[in-house]
């Protein structure tokens, strides 16, 4: 199943995506975002997939755009390509989606791990945003998921100054979800995405989809989506077997139907 930049594979229910530039430090190229996100909405459509996890290697989950691919861009080729417009599919993936980062995750890297549902990250990881100092600034969402994570002060302050943020300081700020040892970043995630995929899968989807609504929509809006989604929840088995299992004192389990 392996692509040119990515490597991909299935274990226990989690499809796995495994970014594979390691000389350019996983350097994300246009290619390379084509095959994330069709192999994200591919694993979105398998039935056994339940989670999808995407990771880099030890050096870095990635560290940036590639730059060698976008120094001659111009306003117009960039306009004509549209190169972000890819990267929003992946905020329509409905399953969850997890980023376990070790090393660097920087520029269009972090970008990337933002899109993603959770974050993990090796204490050592190191995000950021360095734009600045190549003359641009962030453009596949760094500034709006910053700023919704912690805010316009801090989220300024990183994005101006483009130093880089250690993992603890991601932690403090609410950015990512969990540091751990970087020997422990996969197990870590793999742990996490076992137990996620041990729930419902149309609850999942359907608190996904509320989730973001109170981060897009204005309360009322994102009221309506959480009702409708919990009427809607109501028309699966899935909610038939976890109130009966609740019943009868056993532990649920869930079809996704
Ligand atoms: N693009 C291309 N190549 C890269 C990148 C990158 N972003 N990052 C590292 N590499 C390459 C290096 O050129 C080097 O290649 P070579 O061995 O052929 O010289 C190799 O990876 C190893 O890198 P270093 O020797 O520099 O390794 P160090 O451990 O000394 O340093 C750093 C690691 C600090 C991560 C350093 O490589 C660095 O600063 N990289 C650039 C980080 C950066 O500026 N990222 C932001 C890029 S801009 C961006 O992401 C905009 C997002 C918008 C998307 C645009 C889509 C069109």
């Amino acid at each position: 199943m392996n692509k040119e930049h990515i490597n991909v594979w299935e274990e226990d229910r989690i499809g796995i995506i495994q970014l594979n530039r390691p000389k350019a430090l996983n350097a994300i190229n246009r290619k390379m975002v084509d095959e994330i996100v069709d192999q994200m909405q591919a694993f979105d459509q398998e039935d056994q997939i339940r989670v999808i996890l995407i990771k880099g290697d030890n050096r870095a989950f990635a560290a940036g755009a590639d730059i060698e691919e976008m120094m001659e861009e111009t306003p117009l080729s960039l306009e004509l390509l549209d190169p972000f417009a890819v990267w929003d599919k992946i905020s329509l993936i409905k399953k969850p989606t997890i980023a376990a980062v070790n090393g660097f995750a920087l520029g269009g890297g972090f970008e990337l791990a933002l899109h993603c549902d959770l974050i993990i990250a090796a204490e050592d990881a190191t995000f950021g945003f360095p734009e600045i100092k190549l003359g641009v600034m962030p453009g596949a969402g760094g500034t709006q998921f910053l700023t919704k994570a912690m805010g316009r002060r801090k989220a300024l302050e990183w994005i101006w100054l483009g130093e880089p943020m250690s993992a603890r300081e991601a932690l403090h700020y609410g950015v990512i979800n969990r540091i751990v040892a970087p020997e422990l970043v996969d197990e870590e995630a793999i742990r996490l995405a076992r137990q996620l995929s041990n729930q419902a899968p149309i609850s999942l989807r359907l608190i996904k989809e509320a989730v973001q609504a109170a981060e897009d929509q204005s309360l009322l809006e994102g009221k309506k989506i959480e009702r409708k989604n919990f009427y809607v929840a109501f028309a699966s088995e899935d909610q038939n077997e976890g109130m009966r299992a609740f019943k009868e004192k056993r532990p649920p389990h869930f079809k996704g139907v």
